[in-house]
């Protein structure tokens, strides 16, 4: 769709084209359009946690030592993800039992340290006789064909390979018995990848062939139709399988393709990014658009994932993805090994405080994960989001809202110690040192390398752990009123929940507190 002037042109080659329209502040418009789409369930509490992941984690070891490593410098972690090098000949659903021997253990031992084992899947299947899966997925005909009744092929990681039909309800069911056995191993989410699908094609669509057979739940058709649903449709048979063979955990997908209402079923992220100041500044936008497009689940590859960043960057990129809703360092198989211990001081400390800050906050995320439940709103929200009609704020592009409470303006530049900020409408408190600032201004804000700009909305009510202890920190609403509120249940399974609701109102002499609770 292409807009000029009040014209807009849709420009499509088959198929029928219709339109919703939505009106209303850019929050009611994402409640309406994720009303059409849906709405992401709840993840897992800890996947809001930090997530380390490399290509190149190859062995048992290597990952033991790394879960070790992060608990030796008293990191906090959540989960490691494995790629394709420990797979079996790049093959889907396979974990080399050479390189992972006992694999039921070692999740449980990692599971110890509070840390989940998550892997890769691609969807291409090997074509070869010697693989169960293309004999068992030929005689279903689970793959995708050609006009003239041929598998359609195409190599990827694993050679020639065959790609499931997802848009075919019976492949997704076949699909989804795959998992099973992972999960009984302990693997606790899937990390889909490559499936545009994706092939190693040198000209043309580097996908298949645009004349390719789908089912398209009955229909029929052909791959102009189905490319974009492919993904979709795979993390949904994913979705399914985890939610069937495991009730009472609540499933953790990644995708890295998608189409409208990725959201019901998976995350996703920002894709191969480079490591350079202005890959990492393009991460708020796409996850911004991302948010607004009703997927508030994404993040980028911390560092960007092909090169070396320079610590700075690391570090610069560590700060602004600790309020991004998908915490994960990853990166190529070629570069140098990324952690927060491998730039020395002051790095590591300072992202340990960061980290620390992220899990400190965690009461605030998972109420944002609920409310994206009810309402389809992002966590990652753009300036504009509660002020549309300033028009100073359309255009930002270097800072978000985390939620209604956090202004967070990430510093974007080699060596600056300070950065400037378009700041809306009202007052804020820096969330350092509780200096007041009215809004709308710019200002220049102070960055030293251990801190972010990071602004608090007064009348928020923030909630945050410190040890075992919940703590709200209330910005008093210097006029008018503010809100918070805090969802809580065991973190998975769907058991009972509470919701507490606080609001907040300036009087002529301190402020007044009002809480509520539901559940
Ligand atoms: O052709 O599995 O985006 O995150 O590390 C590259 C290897 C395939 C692309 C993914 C990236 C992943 C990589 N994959």
């Amino acid at each position: 769709m292409t807009f000029a002037g009040n014209i807009a042109t849709a420009a499509f080659t088959g198929g029928a084209l219709r339109y919703y329209v939505a009106t209303g502040s850019p929050a009611q418009v994402v409640e309406r359009y994720t009303e059409l789409t849906g709405r992401s369930p709840l993840p897992p509490r800890w996947a809001l946690g930090y997530h380390q992941s490399r290509w190149g984690y190859r062995t048992e070891e290597a990952v033991r030592e790394t879960a070790r490593l992060f608990q030796t410098f008293d990191l906090p972690l959540s989960a490691i993800h494995l790629d394709i090098d420990v797979q079996v000949g790049y093959r889907a659903f396979t974990i080399d039992p050479e390189r992972f021997p006992k694999l039921g253990e070692f999740t449980q031992e990692l599971a110890a340290y509070g840390v989940r084992f998550i892997t890769i899947l691609n969807p291409g299947i090997k074509y070869s006789r010697k693989s169960k899966l293309f004999l068992e997925g030929r005689m279903l005909e689970a793959f995708c064909k050609l006009p003239n009744r041929e598998l359609a092929i195409a190599p990827v990681w694993c050679g020639w390979s065959v790609f499931p039909d997802f848009t075919d309800p019976a492949v997704r069911q076949w699909w989804s018995r795959q998992y099973e056995f992972m999960l009984d191993l302990g693997v606790a989410g899937f990390w889909h990848d490559m499936n545009e699908p994706a092939a190693f094609i040198a000209w043309g669509d580097r996908s298949l062939p645009r004349v390719t057979r789908h089912k398209l739940e009955g229909r029929c058709g052909d791959h102009r139709e189905a490319h974009n649903v492919y993904g979709l449709l795979q993390a949904q048979a994913g979705y399914e399988s985890l939610s069937q063979y495991r009730p009472n955990q609540r499933p953790f997908i990644v995708s890295r393709s998608g189409w409208a209402g990725l959201q019901r079923y998976a995350w996703t992220w920002t894709g191969d990014i480079e490591c350079t100041w202005e890959c990492m500044h393009q991460t708020i936008p796409t996850v911004l658009g991302l948010g607004l497009s009703g997927i508030p689940y994404s993040g980028s590859d911390i560092g960007g994932f092909q090169g070396n960043p320079s610590a700075e960057l690391y570090l610069r990129w560590f700060q602004m993805a600790t309020f991004m809703p998908f915490y994960r360092s990853h990166c190529s198989n070629n570069v140098e090994y990324r952690t927060p211990w491998t730039y020395g001081e002051p790095y590591l400390s300072i992202m340990r405080e960061f980290l620390q800050l992220r899990y400190r906050l965690m009461p605030y995320f998972y109420t944002l994960a609920w409310e994206a439940t009810q309402k389809g709103y992002p966590f990652v929200r753009p300036l504009f989001w509660y002020n549309a009609d300033d028009s100073a704020l359309w255009s930002v592009d270097d800072a978000f809202y985390l939620g209604d409470a956090l202004l967070v303006c990430p510093v974007l530049e080699a060596g600056a110690r300070s950065r400037l900020a378009v700041i809306p409408k009202g007052r804020w408190y820096s969330f350092w040192d509780d200096a007041i600032l009215k809004g709308p201004a710019q200002v220049e804000l102070h960055a030293p390398l251990e801190q972010m700009p990071l602004l608090v909305k007064a009348g928020s009510i923030l909630p945050m752990t410190a040890d075992e202890y919940l703590i709200l920190h209330l910005y008093a609403p210097l006029e008018g009123a503010g809100k918070g509120c805090i969802y809580n249940d065991a973190g998975d399974g769907y058991g009972e929940w509470r919701l507490d609701q606080f609001s907040d109102s300036a009087l002529s002499r301190g402020f007044r507190v009002t809480v509520g609770a539901a559940g």
